[in-house]
């Protein structure tokens, strides 16, 4: 790569932040890929000072797009996470908050054209092979970002971007439920292994000495029971048909509660080292998922939502997963709304390797 930089959209997805490129402006090889944007974010470096991460793993995430080659889709859109303090870019999750800015980049480039006031985006989510639908405001022929839509966690309000799943279960297990059982118990604690879009690790808060309620900064304060969750996230990846996940993002540790504002379900997540402001998309629809079963910490915690819109909430209010629940009970289709906003559009320039 030369010095002259590289296109780069830098925009907000959801309650995350991300840099948005095209595979045209990337090398091709994954280890060439991964090298430079670790020198583009500034990893690794819990502050990543000489890069443009935000020193927070939702600040450092990258997506990139392509024209699809499916006749299904119109973008293939393949999620890395960059982790902060160690040399790592992992592409073992998808994410949903990064998706919601996929169909605005896509347009902005060119990729997509518009098709009126609202353009759908059919976007192949490359790392678990599937396809999400994304509805994006485009008035007068251009990407539309104000509009009345407020999601936790995100000040203000902007255009909707509704978001379609279908088919998501097994994502990256192969399959919802990778042990076969609702419950399995790893250090004598009960958690539901399950993988609705994100593999997730669910446990009580309770069962291991929370409430449920802490805030962000208490649970990451909090060395013990990050110890805990960590041991048993390292059993339960292998388990999860993840394998070795000691250098790996997922699954995330997410533990419940009773909801305590009129939601489903009360959320604290683990993602998987440090705690999520919010909750990611694709885990609230695993942890809305998990209430369904017939067994488990969710299950027996959960308050049903007479309508499908499960309120999950989380350290900064609650966040709405809509789930398509077949005939037999099963979860056919997921949908949440997001809003996403382009925030820089311009040339990035990576760290230069030493001399
Ligand atoms: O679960 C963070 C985020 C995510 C993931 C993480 C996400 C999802 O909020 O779909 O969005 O869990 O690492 O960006």
């Amino acid at each position: 790569m030369s010095d002259d930089g590289i296109r780069c959209l830098w925009m907000r997805g959801g309650t995350s932040k991300g840099a948005y490129f095209l595979a045209e402006d990337l090398p091709d090889s994954p280890a060439e890929r991964d090298d430079l944007l670790l020198r583009i974010m500034g990893s690794p470096d819990p502050r990543q000072i000489d890069g443009i991460g935000g020193a927070d793993p939702l600040t450092s995430k990258v997506a990139i797009l392509s024209r699809s080659s499916r006749p299904d889709a119109d973008i293939d859109y393949l999620f890395l996470q960059v982790f902060v303090d160690q040399a790592l870019v992992s592409t073992a999750q998808g994410c949903g908050n990064i998706l919601a800015g996929v169909g605005p980049a896509a347009i902005e480039r060119g990729l997509v054209p518009v098709t009126g006031s609202e353009t759908q985006v059919r976007i192949h989510m490359v790392n678990s092979g599937e396809v999400a639908i994304a509805r994006i405001s485009t008035p007068g022929g251009r990407v539309n970002y104000r509009g009345t839509a407020v999601i936790a966690g995100v000040p203000g309000s902007h255009a909707a971007v509704p978001l379609l799943f279908a088919n998501i279960a097994g994502s990256m297990c192969g399959s919802l439920l990778p042990t076969g059982r609702d419950v399995d118990v790893i250090d004598g604690v009960e958690a539901t292994l399950i993988d609705n879009g994100m593999p997730c690790v669910i446990l009580r808060a309770s069962d291991v000495g929370l409430s449920g309620c802490e805030s962000r900064e208490e649970l990451e304060a909090n060395e013990a029971v990050k110890a805990r969750l960590e041991a048993i996230r390292l059993q339960a990846g292998p388990m999860m048909a993840l394998g070795d996940v000691s250098q790996a993002s997922v699954p995330k540790m997410i533990l419940v509660s009773s909801p305590t504002a009129g939601g489903a379900i009360a959320t604290r997540s683990f993602i998987p080292h440090r705690v999520h402001a919010s909750i990611g998309v694709f885990a609230a629809i695993t942890v809305a998922t998990a209430t369904r079963l017939h067994n488990g910490p969710a299950a027996e915690l959960a308050v049903q939502p007479p309508d499908g819109r499960f309120h999950v909430e989380h350290p900064s209010g609650d966040m709405e997963v809509f789930l398509d629940i077949a005939e037999d009970g099963g979860v056919r289709g997921a949908g949440n709304i997001r809003t996403a906003r382009k925030l820089f559009d311009g040339v990035v320039f990576a760290r230069q390797t030493e001399v």
